[in-house]
């Protein structure tokens, strides 16, 4: 094995402190222009439930027995060998995905020893409740509760933010005591196997954090969800495989959290500095190629700037500069491979057949160059759906959106409400008693005010309705990484 993210190379698994091979490889195919980024060692059964001993018996070893602030000090370590080794980091993960160095370079890698940083001290911070209680016959009892880790936490993640999304699971859950095994997505397996190197080096012990590398179904992540030790699932990927893992975690009773699928939602007021509105759409629209979760697919526009709104947009969009990732001036990568991308142009099809108006985008783009065997797309612009036309009520996760106009606030907020997802939106006015009013109507995880995917991890994460079930971030972490129970005493 080389180093990841340096050419042709294999990829490994990484169980019980050791890199494991297995002879049943898969390609790793760069979206950029379809060549080989790496080949992987697919972990079967027998793989991911020597994961699972391992994470099982760290557990009773001296991971057990160090504090919340020696945990703190060696996931501050592994934030620190991160930030050393931020270019191989950098040259991983836009090998992987072809994402826009701008992009990868300010937001996946500097979130991904931001997560140790920020969770590291997060369990010894973390209050515990107590209650003074009197009986009826006058006698006293004091209650007090103290967190102990869940145990082995299985982790999955998907490819659009591997680095970050991983990382967003495995810093608390290590800060507050479990050991790991994480299935990264087949799609983006070289930041994980660059991580589980950090994790060895910075002395994090064997058996604490474990990697399994593979596909979802008849592979790790079906073995990993449904393996009998397991004592909690945290996942990040779409809606249906979200209910699969749910189905797997409920043959044993144990928690879930569910980060899934959305169908996100901007509203722009009339009263709203539109230069910002134009800038903060583009941003979340097609930040990533439109594959964040948190990305606007869908535009409520007030009639009185509908035109305006939508001309500068559509001209934003096709000032986007798709091209070579690892130059400062690209914009825009490629979608994460062929397969989704022709799921992405199915989209504009259907938008089509529905009627809708394309204002700008909708095909491939060509290049005369080796990127013509990627997977690229052109940021897209619809308009002239109505509100329940498939277009605009299916999570796409390609740069596409589709701007409706509105008349009245209430309706606006009607409009974003009825999807069945309900993971993010954006409110965008300079009217302050309208923008909290409007922000507080919706029924989203999150709603930014002229902002979007500003970010402080102490605050709850995760969706309403189809988009998921917990939160994670600050407090909300360590309640789903730390079991709870109640002392009570008799004084
Ligand atoms: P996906 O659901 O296909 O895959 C996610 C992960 O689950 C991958 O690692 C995959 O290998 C694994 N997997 C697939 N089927 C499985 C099975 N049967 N058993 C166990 N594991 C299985 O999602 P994706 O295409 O990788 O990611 C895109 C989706 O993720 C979008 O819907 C997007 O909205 C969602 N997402 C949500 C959030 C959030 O925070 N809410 C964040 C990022 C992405
Ligand atoms: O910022 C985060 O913590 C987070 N979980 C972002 C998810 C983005 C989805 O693609």
């Amino acid at each position: 094995m080389t180093t990841p993210g340096s050419g042709t190379t294999t990829l490994a698994n990484f169980i019980d402190g050791a890199f494991v091979t297995t002879g049943q490889t898969f390609d790793n195919i760069s979206p950029v222009d379809g060549s080989i980024v790496n080949r992987v060692h697919e972990a079967g059964a027998a793989e991911v439930d020597a994961a699972v001993k391992a994470a099982r018996t760290a557990l009773h070893g001296p991971w057990g027995q160090l504090s919340d602030l020696e945990r703190a000090s060696l996931l501050r370590r592994v934030a620190e060998l991160i930030e050393s080794r931020f270019d191989e980091f950098l040259a991983a993960e836009q090998a992987d995905t072809g994402k826009p160095i701008t992009w990868a370079s300010s937001v996946d890698i500097p979130r991904a020893a931001g997560n140790f940083n920020a969770f590291a001290e997060s369990k010894f911070h973390h209050a515990d409740e107590a209650f003074h209680t009197t009986l009826g016959d006058g006698s006293r009892l004091l209650n007090y509760t103290h967190r102990r880790p869940l145990g082995v936490i299985a982790a999955i993640v998907p490819w659009n933010l591997p680095l970050l999304l991983l990382t967003w699971k495995v810093a608390p859950a290590l800060a507050c005591g479990n050991a790991i095994v994480v299935k990264p997505s087949e799609f983006t397996p070289t930041t994980a196997t660059l991580l589980a190197q950090v994790m060895h080096d910075a002395g994090i012990p064997h058996g604490v954090f474990n990697l399994v590398q593979g596909f979802g179904p008849s592979s790790a992540g079906q073995y990993l969800i449904e393996h009998p030790d397991i004592d909690g699932i945290t996942f990040t990927g779409g809606t249906t495989t979200g209910a699969v893992v749910m189905s797997a975690a409920s043959k044993s009773l144990i928690p879930v959290s569910l980060e899934l699928g959305g169908k996100n939602a901007a509203i722009v007021f009339p009263d709203a500095d539109l230069g910002a509105v134009i800038d903060g759409i583009t941003r979340s629209t097609f930040a990533n190629a439109g594959q964040v979760c948190l990305c606007t697919e869908r535009i409520y526009v007030h009639q009185d700037v509908f035109d305006e709104v939508t001309e500068r947009l559509a001209r934003s969009a096709q000032d986007q500069i798709l091209g070579d990732p690892t130059d400062p001036a690209t914009t825009m990568g490629p979608l994460i491979g062929r397969s989704h991308r022709e799921k992405v142009q199915r989209a504009f099809t259907t938008a089509l057949d529905e009627g809708a108006t394309l204002v700008t985008g909708g095909k491939i783009p060509k290049f005369g160059s080796s990127l013509d065997d990627g997977a690229w797309i052109l940021p897209t612009v619809l308009t002239g759906l109505p509100n329940d036309a498939r277009t605009q009520t299916e999570e796409i996760f390609g740069p596409v959106c589709h701007v409706t106009s509105f008349a009245a606030e209430d309706s606006a907020i009607e409009l974003v409400n009825s999807s069945r997802y309900g993971l993010a939106a954006s409110v965008w006015s300079n009217d302050v008693a309208r923008a909290h009013r409007v922000a507080q109507g919706l029924d989203t995880g999150i709603a930014w005010v002229n902002t979007w995917f500003a970010r402080d991890l102490r605050t709850p994460f995760g969706g309403t309705k189809m988009s998921g079930i917990g939160r994670e971030g600050g407090r909300h972490s360590i309640e789903f990484y730390t079991k709870v129970s109640n002392v009570c005493v008799a004084i």
